[in-house]
């Protein structure tokens, strides 16, 4: 039975699980949630999700929503495919988990208030406060200082595989980069950049991006 996505493909913590998806290449198929007709916030949608919020997944009779939990579900239960996306040793899976954290709590908020300041609410119609983002971008320079710093010593956030701790900021990053025009944030960080293209250019992404696009 193919797995179940609710959630948008424009939106970036769906994007999370579909690029794991792909990275895996377990079939699934989206199950659009509109948001202009707040479908999200329905009695239907909130017995899925009880926040009202994408994604969410249906496996079988299996289901669960959290974007980062549903990460770290398919890529343990496919941890066999040889993808490494959790790490293998006990250790590994540590680090990966430390910046998966470090996603979750240290940075994602961050970028979060700057892209619906500067994407989402425009795009309701409703005013932006420059101030919030100001204030958003000076902390977030001094989050990606930290991970200039490891990114010039591993290759990637968890040592030298690509694992769920890099996979799990491209979507916000494609938004801070394109939609928000706060590019400079990660180029100005030469290792960071460099770590950005690598993993931005990887085919599952691409593949998430397509959908985006509805290339497929
Ligand atoms: N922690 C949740 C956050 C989910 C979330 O914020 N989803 C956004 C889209 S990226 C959403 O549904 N926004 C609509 C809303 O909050 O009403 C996860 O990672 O799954």
């Amino acid at each position: 039975m193919v797995v179940k996505v609710f959630g948008s493909a424009a939106a970036a913590c769906p994007q999370r699980v579909m690029a794991c998806l792909f990275e895996l290449g377990v079939d699934f198929e989206l199950i659009h949630i509109d948001f202009k007709s707040l479908e999200h916030k329905t009695p239907e949608f909130l017995r899925r999700q009880p926040f009202g919020q994408v994604p969410a997944i249906e496996d079988g009779d299996f289901k669960l929503f959290e974007s980062r939990a549903i990460i770290r579900y398919y890529a343990t239960k496919y941890a066999e495919k040889g993808k490494n996306l959790m790490g293998k040793t006990l250790e590994e899976r540590a680090v990966v988990d430390q910046w998966l954290e470090v996603e979750s709590n240290n940075y994602n908020d961050l970028v979060q208030n700057i892209v619906l300041q500067i994407f989402v609410f425009p795009s309701m119609g409703q005013p932006s406060d420059m101030s919030v983002v100001k204030k958003c971008a000076e902390k977030l320079g001094k989050v990606l200082d930290v991970y200039e710093e490891r990114l010039s010593k591993s290759k990637y956030l968890a040592g030298d595989f690509f694992s769920l701790a890099d996979l799990s900021h491209i979507p916000s990053l494609r938004f801070l980069t394109n939609e928000c025009g706060f590019g400079h944030l990660v180029s100005e960080r030469k290792c960071l950049n460099a770590w950005y293209s690598d993993i931005s250019g990887r085919p599952a992404w691409n593949k998430v991006l397509d959908l985006m696009n509805h290339k497929n």
